[in-house]
């Protein structure tokens, strides 16, 4: 158990600002906080006579680290880097990009710039819902949030000052009577010791989707899809040896994003039904992509239906990012967008017979709380309605803040798009921690693979093995391959099948083999990732350097 250095409350009531702060249960004439913590939980229960605004609410527990030790912190999303970080590290954020840059693509939207403070001090990290301290002997002490649905909450390291501080992410929420402000599970074992029981807390059961393979248009066409384009990738797959699961259409079939039930009839003549049917006579699951809480400023949905977004107190509507025309966020407590969505769903999954969704940018939906409401309640509420709707389609969710996903989704997207190349161009690694990496996302393949199998079946994006359209070299789409498939339960690729040649079928064979695998440890060590896992009852460590890969077996 850590040891609680001071739990800090703060509140406004009667427009006046109070603190509290102690290190055992207290209470004054207008709040009590009830502390309740034994060898592996953390409890922080407020109970309030009138109603406050909660403007701050942190416990900071003492931690002893050491050289040695390595810090994981989850990103605040599916897409946001998310890895191993030695103890004098710092994570940086967006203030390094030119303001207009930023503002021009909404960065601050796509992650916890907003809400969180990227300190440039050594040592200062932070993370959402669940983090861990491993030591040199892969000892893991977890501390892992049971409550994101009341409110998700922040990790916070100082190392130099020994200090592990878990923040409510609430300010601004006006409680009325009782609030559970910090829930956490604090373990210590085993990676498996302290999973397992994190989920079995939770009481999320192991996931029973299978781990499927398949395909989608993303990553070889982007938007440029059409029915010619996706009757000649289903060509690709007839008498193959590769059978896939899945064939997904995603983003491009639709006039604009937003305006769903608007399929670009230019593109595809025929209607979805059509084209479903198709992927369902070459054997596999018809999946769509669909963002269901935005739309893109030239959406019809944007011009004609302003009061279903969500906006600033100046009636604004926010901007979530840059992507398309720029687009915003639907309010999820509207009725008719509520309507909306079912109707949408159940089009895609009813009429259009997709058996599969893939939702994305899902975490628009929390982009602005309102007031009676925290962004983790507005993101459990937003998930809660997706599952309400899909009609017993399965859920691919994508670009989700990971705690609210868990149990509520079959598939989970847990690292960044995948780039053509291993890390895009230079310029762009300066961007937002959501960006799309190959590099990275590898990385959250890896230090996210906990969550497979435990929270829902992990997606790690594609593999891809072309020789063509890509500046990746062989060891690094391997590297790719591998991690996918030791981590990850979706593998999914966008490669012309019909162009496999005898390393990309052996690199198939390789993926099979290594789904029975099992990671003993991972690590990155001054930028080389160093893999051990146990095959066929025999231990092997590979050493994947800048993404270059060497086996060494012993
Ligand atoms: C469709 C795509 C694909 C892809 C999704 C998502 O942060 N970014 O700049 C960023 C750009 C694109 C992106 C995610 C993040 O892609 O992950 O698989 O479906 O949308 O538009």
């Amino acid at each position: 158990m850590l040891k609680l250095r001071s739990l800090t409350f703060s509140y406004r009531a009667d427009g006046k600002h109070f603190t509290l702060k102690t290190c055992s249960s207290a209470e004054n004439s207008r709040v009590s906080v009830c502390i309740l913590s034994d060898e592996e939980r953390f409890d922080v229960m407020l109970s309030l006579r009138t109603p406050v605004e909660i403007t701050h609410l942190s416990a900071e527990f003492e931690y002893c680290f050491d050289e040695d030790m390595r810090i994981f912190l989850n990103g605040y999303q599916s897409w946001t880097e998310s890895r191993e970080y030695s103890i004098n590290e710092t994570m940086r954020g967006i203030d390094h990009i030119p303001a207009p840059i930023r503002e021009k693509y909404a960065f601050a939207s796509y992650g916890d710039y907003r809400i969180t403070e990227y300190s440039r001090k050594k040592g200062c990290m932070h993370g959402f819902s669940y983090g861990y301290v491993r030591n040199r002997d892969d000892v893991y002490d977890l501390i892992a949030s049971l409550g994101e649905d009341d409110g998700f909450t922040v990790i916070k390291t100082d190392t130099a000052a020994g200090t592990i501080t878990a923040e409510k992410d609430c300010a601004g929420y006006i409680a009325e009577k009782s609030y559970r402000g910090l829930s956490l599970y604090i373990g210590k074992g085993t990676e498996d010791e302290v999973f397992d029981r994190y989920f079995e807390l939770l009481g999320i059961p192991a996931p029973d989707a299978d781990r499927i393979w398949g395909y989608t248009s993303w990553y070889r066409h982007y938007q440029n899809i059409s029915k010619n384009v996706i009757a000649e990738d289903l060509k690709g797959f007839e008498g193959c040896e590769n059978a896939m699961d899945v064939f997904q259409i995603d983003d491009g079939y639709q006039t604009a994003v937003g305006d769903w039930l608007s399929v670009d009839k230019t593109k595809f003549p025929d209607p979805m039904e059509v084209l479903s049917g198709m992927i369902k006579n070459a054997g596999m699951t018809p999946g769509i992509w669909i963002a269901p809480f935005v739309c893109e400023e030239k959406s019809q949905l944007f011009r004609e239906k302003k009061d279903w977004l969500v906006c600033t107190d100046d009636g604004d509507p926010i901007k979530c990012g840059g992507n398309w025309s720029g687009f915003y966020a639907l309010d999820i407590y509207n009725k008719e967008v509520q309507v909306y969505i079912a109707e949408v769903f159940d089009t895609a999954v009813n009429k259009w017979g997709f058996g599969l969704l893939k939702l994305d940018f899902l975490y628009a939906a929390c982009i602005r709380p309102p007031k009676n409401k925290t962004r983790g309640m507005v993101m459990c509420d937003a998930m809660e309605l997706l599952r309400e709707y899909s009609y017993g389609a399965k859920i691919l969710g994508c670009g989700v803040p990971l705690a609210s996903a868990f149990g509520r989704v079959d598939y989970c997207r847990i690292g960044a798009d995948v780039s053509l190349d291993w890390d895009d161009k230079p310029y762009m690694q300066l961007m937002h921690r959501e960006r799309p990496s190959t590099k990275n996302t590898v990385l959250n393949t890896v230090f996210r693979r906990q969550l497979n199998g435990r929270a829902f079946i992990s997606d790690p994006d594609v593999f891809l093995l072309r020789d063509d359209d890509t500046t990746m070299t062989r060891r690094q789409r391997q590297l790719l391959c591998e991690v996918n498939a030791l981590c990850g339960g979706v593998l999914f690729t966008s490669d012309d099948n019909a162009e496999y040649g005898e390393w990309q079928q052996s690199m198939i064979g390789e993926m099979k083999r290594l789904q029975n695998a099992k990671i003993i440890s991972a690590g990155l060590y001054n930028g080389t990732l160093i893999l051990t896992i146990e095959l066929d009852g025999r231990v092997i460590t590979r050493v994947y350097d800048h993404g270059q890969s060497n086996n060494t077996s012993k």
